[in-house]
Order: structure tokens, then C-alpha cells, then sequence
């Protein structure tokens, strides 16, 4: 059997706000649109990685919590309906989503195997978190791929940065190794915000632009650092310097799923592409892709 590989590592923010203003039929509520800096991002990488055959979408989402270790979506099917709980006038989406339990499974057995706590999630009523939706449906819309959802073991709130990341590391290592020997072709999804300090108040209607903007000045010099340390391919500093990061935007990154995608695919030193950045409600989001399928090519 031939080798696993990652096809492509995408970080894939998850607002609602996208989805809303995508007017798509899963969704109840309309729109007049909004937000087209980071629709049209979403568009960018959606054609970035069209033509690419590819099998499962490997995702974690900072919205699905887990206090104990890091927990996998076990279950082959789940239809549901997700109501976001903050913007519930926004998000009531119908979801029918389809789980690659055996790479799950793989990659649970894999992390057990290397000392780390996981468990699988088995309980067929189990509602997925918005996040993982969001991220998915603005990635691959037609819902025609499974795939494999991992937690947020919320490290940094019982422990510090240091440690989620030391935990997300490990974690990665032994999603790459359980990929490679499935010998299946993965995308890998962080879905997550950069600077994450919002508005507490809505503007009437939510799509009304004439009102977004980054929270602080503060907010926007770390977003554009970050950004550039990922087109440039420094991804051991993005690493070093996630401490002061989260503590200093309230990233959203807190949650581990950026550090796991870097982990997973070798903490890479090739840039980033930047397919769009955009505010919603004051956060700052960017929608980046490590083609990586580009580089194995040249070796
Ligand atoms: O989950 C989110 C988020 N991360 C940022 C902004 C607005 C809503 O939801
Ligand atoms: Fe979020």
C-alpha cells in the first residue's frame, strides 16, 4: 500500500458570520451578504485545491472543549441540526456529516500508543460543534468528503501555553504517523481565529460593514505578525512566541489546533500562502494553506 500523505494544511477560521452571509440552503436564517474579504478568501483556497484527489478532511476545532484529553468524532454518520449558542439569529445550520472512523481510529490508537490521553467519542446524539461545521462546509461546501474531527484539549486552561503546546506537538507527531501508514490522501484543518478580542454588542443588521473593524490597533500588529511569520515559513517562532500571543490577543489558538497542523506536518520552513484575511465582529481571521503536496514534489 502506498504512503499516507497531507495533501494540504489549512488554517480555516469558523465564524458563523460566513456561513450567514453565504445564504446556503443548509442554513435557516438570510443575509444580504457581508464579509466578502473572507468569502473571497474562501474562494481563493477552494480553487487552490480544487483539482486535488484527496480522501478525508482531518479537522480541530478550539469550539469542541475536552477536559481530558483529546477526544475523536466516532460515529460514521451525524445529522443534526447546529444552533450556534451566541448567534443563534445567525446559525441554525442542518448538518449531515460523514466520519472516516477508521483513520479516527488510527490516529486515537496511534496518539494512546505514544503516552498521550485520547478517547473516542462514540455516543451517536453527540451534536458537532459549529466550529468544525463552519470550517468544513466554507472548505468543501458539497460535504462529499469524511471526515476526522479532533478535539481541543483545553491544556492551556488547566496548565499554561507551554504545555498545550508541548501536548499539541506529541499529538501532532502521531497524527502524521498514523496518516502516513493509512495510506490515505488528508487535508488538515486548523479551525481557528488569530486575535480573538471582540465586540460585545451587535451592529443591526450583523452584515452592516460599515461597522467591522479590528478591535484594537494592538490586535492588528499581531494578526499582521503572525501572518507574516507563516508566508515567511518561520513556524518554530510562530511556536516560540504562542505564549505572548495568546495572552496578549486572547487568540484563538489557545485551543492547540494551529500548533497540532504545524506538528503534523514537520513544523515545515516553506511559506504559507495567504488566500484572505478579514475581521468579523472585531476578531481577526486568516485563511492560509502550506501546499504541501508542492513540496514533496520537489524532493
Ligand atoms: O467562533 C467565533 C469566532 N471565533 C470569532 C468571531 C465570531 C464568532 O465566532
Ligand atoms: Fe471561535
Amino acid at each position: 500500500m502506498a504512503k499516507g500523505s497531507i495533501v494540504a494544511a489549512c488554517l480555516a477560521p469558523h465564524p458563523p458570520h460566513l456561513v450567514y452571509a453565504d445564504n446556503p440552503p443548509q442554513n435557516e436564517p438570510n443575509s444580504e451578504g457581508g464579509w466578502e474579504q473572507l468569502r473571497w478568501g474562501y474562494e481563493r483556497l477552494r480553487e487552490s485545491i480544487k483539482d486535488i484527489d484527496y480522501d478525508v478532511i482531518v479537522i480541530m476545532s478550539p469550539h469542541w472543549q475536552t477536559y481530558i484529553g483529546t477526544h475523536f468524532l466516532g460515529v460514521e454518520k451525524f445529522q443534526s441540526k447546529s444552533v450556534d449558542p451566541i448567534f443563534p439569529n445567525l446559525f441554525r445550520y442542518n448538518y449531515d456529516i460523514n466520519v472516516d472512523v477508521e483513520l479516527a481510529k488510527s490516529i486515537h490508537d496511534q496518539a494512546k500508543s505514544d503516552g498521550l490521553a485520547v478517547k473516542m467519542m462514540e455516543n451517536p446524539d453527540f451534536r458537532v460543534d459549529y466550529g468544525t461545521i463552519v470550517s468544513c462546509h466554507m472548505i468543501r461546501p458539497e460535504w462529499d468528503k469524511p471526515i476526522v474531527a479532533l478535539s481541543s484539549n483545553r491544556g492551556m486552561n488547566y496548565y499554561s501555553v507551554e504545555v498545550m503546546q508541548e501536548m499539541m506537538i506529541e499529538l501532532g507527531k502521531s497524527t502524521a504517523k498514523a496518516i502516513e501508514e493509512s495510506g490515505k490522501k488528508c487535508l488538515l484543518v486548523a479551525s481557528n481565529s488569530l486575535s480573538h478580542r471582540h465586540f460585545v454588542s451587535e451592529t443591526n443588521p450583523p452584515e452592516d460593514m460599515s461597522k467591522e473593524h479590528i478591535t484594537s490597533h494592538a490586535m492588528h500588529l499581531w494578526d499582521m505578525r503572525m501572518i507574516e511569520l507563516m508566508r515567511q515559513g518561520k513556524s518554530q517562532q510562530i511556536i516560540n512566541e504562542m505564549p505572548e500571543f495568546c495572552e496578549q490577543a486572547i487568540a484563538e489558538t489557545d485551543g492547540g489546533a494551529l500548533t497540532w497542523l504545524l506538528s503534523t506536518i514537520g513544523i515545515p520552513e516553506e511559506p504559507a500562502k495567504l488566500h484572505g484575511y478579514g475581521t468579523i465582529i472585531g476578531t481577526g481571521n486568516a485563511i492560509m494553506e502550506w501546499p504541501v503536496r508542492e513540496w514533496e514534489a520537489q524532493v
